[in-house]
């Protein structure tokens, strides 16, 4: 019996970088009542939907979300008290009309986005299905491979990296949970690596290290050295995905690149590029995410054209999980996956149709945190529900990260023999 919402709130909580988030609660008339929490990136793509901050300098150096607290508690509950809960794509299209913006800028998505989530997961618990059930189906059965952000570099830490995530990927091996312990184990080898050469082993804002390394490349070499430590073979059962986030050391001048934070110095989009194509030929990478700057669309469509029959290159900050943005990287096959990001477009509703416009295009969709989370899991049982086979959910270290693993690990023991494993 599909359930109605009798009430929606919200209230202020903390990230795990200290900074205020929204956190929305959605009860039926059945007497469920369950909450989700928004997510906040720190290496924001231009077009992403608007996170609404107070900007009232006395509250959390104006990070507060107090206003966004009121709209869920003053107008978006009124609309969407009295709508089934799980007609999602209604709650949601409410939502985006009562807004009225392209960006959800006046509501701000962070409102949008903990109703939206907070009512998906009070429809599953009405209908006595896990998260991932119900919105995927008999279909979800498949367990993403992490990608484990193990190097922390870019806007995530305070070190001489450029490039913001250097991930281990367990593609090789034969369950989720022997593929998280090859990468866990993996992470505490590169622990000790580090310490020996006297290298920092504090952790960044996903929880990978952030140590002072000679240069990017040298974070390929120590990963594939602690891989070999750790008793796998790199490139057959853990290989590498990368973030650039190239956004953030693009210069003013489109195409134009600055490594600034390891001194490798100014990069034309043709040098960036032979670089791509260098490391691609030498290191065992499977994925690369934003190797060029969101606006640099003629690099991503060089760099697909050369690569992209061998690995996948993700468009995150170019695409910013809107499918308008999407549509046109593949009529210009400037790409050929997208990271999924749900705070990125503001609905769980618009996350579905980016996943669906990937699928149907022949493309992959990743799904991602961002880097500064909460202990909400919503995105574990949202990536099983899309089938996506992959999610990027930082390292083996900060419980925010941890806690999606666990529940993946959940959700592999619940689905026994039945649950799929595979790159
Ligand atoms: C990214 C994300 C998540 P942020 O660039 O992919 O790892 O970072 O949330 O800071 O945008
Ligand atoms: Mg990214």
């Amino acid at each position: 019996m599909a359930a109605k919402i009798t009430a929606v709130r919200a209230m202020e909580i903390l990230d795990s970088r200290g900074n205020p988030t929204v956190r929305a609660f959605a009860t039926l008339c059945d007497g469920t009542t369950a909450s989700a929490s928004v997510p906040s990136g720190a290496s924001t793509g231009e077009n992403e939907a608007i996170e609404l901050r107070d900007g009232d300098k006395k509250r959390y150096l104006g990070k507060g979300v107090l206003k966004a607290v009121a709209h869920v508690n003053d107008l978006i509950a009124p609309a969407v008290v009295g709508m089934t809960a799980i007609e999602q794509a209604a709650i949601d299209n409410k939502m985006i009309e009562l807004d009225g913006t392209e960006n959800k800028s006046k509501l701000g998505a962070n409102a949008i986005l903990g109703v939206s989530m907070a009512c998906a997961r009070a429809a599953a618990a009405s209908c006595k299905l896990p998260l991932y059930q119900y919105l995927g189906g008999a279909a979800a059965r498949r367990i993403p491979v992490p990608a484990m952000n193990i190097i922390n570099g870019g806007a995530h830490a305070d070190n001489s990296v450029d490039f913001q995530e250097f991930m281990a990927t367990p593609v090789g091996l034969p369950t989720f949970s022997e593929g998280l312990r090859s990468i866990a184990e993996t992470f505490h080898h590169l622990k000790k690596i580090l310490k020996s050469r006297g290298l920092a082993t504090s952790v960044g804002d996903e929880g990978g290290f952030a140590p002072n390394l000679p240069s990017n490349e040298a974070a390929m070499d120590v990963i594939l050295e602690a891989i070999e430590a750790a008793g796998y073979q790199a490139g057959k059962d853990i290989a590498i995905s990368l973030d650039s986030a190239a956004s953030s050391f693009a210069t003013d001048l489109k195409g134009a690149y600055d490594l600034k934070k390891s001194g490798g110095g100014a990069k034309s989009r043709a040098e960036m590029l032979a670089m791509c194509e260098a490391w691609v030929k030498k290191y065992p990478i499977v994925t690369w995410e934003d190797p060029f700057a969101e606006e640099d669309w003629e690099g991503f469509k060089a760099l697909t054209a050369k690569v992209g029959d061998k690995i996948g290159v993700v468009g995150d900050d170019l695409f910013v999980t809107n499918t308008k943005y999407i549509a046109r990287g593949i009529a210009e096959k400037a790409a050929n996956c997208v990271l999924i990001k749900l705070n990125q477009i503001g609905t769980v509703t618009e996350s579905i149709d980016a996943v669906r416009m990937c699928r149907d295009a022949g493309w992959r969709s990743f799904i991602s945190h961002r880097s500064g989370e909460t202990e909400d899991t919503f995105l574990a049982d949202f990536a099983v529900a899309m089938d996506s086979g992959v999610l990027k959910t930082g390292s083996a270290s900060r419980s925010e990260r941890i806690a999606k693993y666990n529940r993946l690990l959940e959700i592999e023991q619940e689905l026994g023999k039945q649950a799929l494993y595979y790159w």
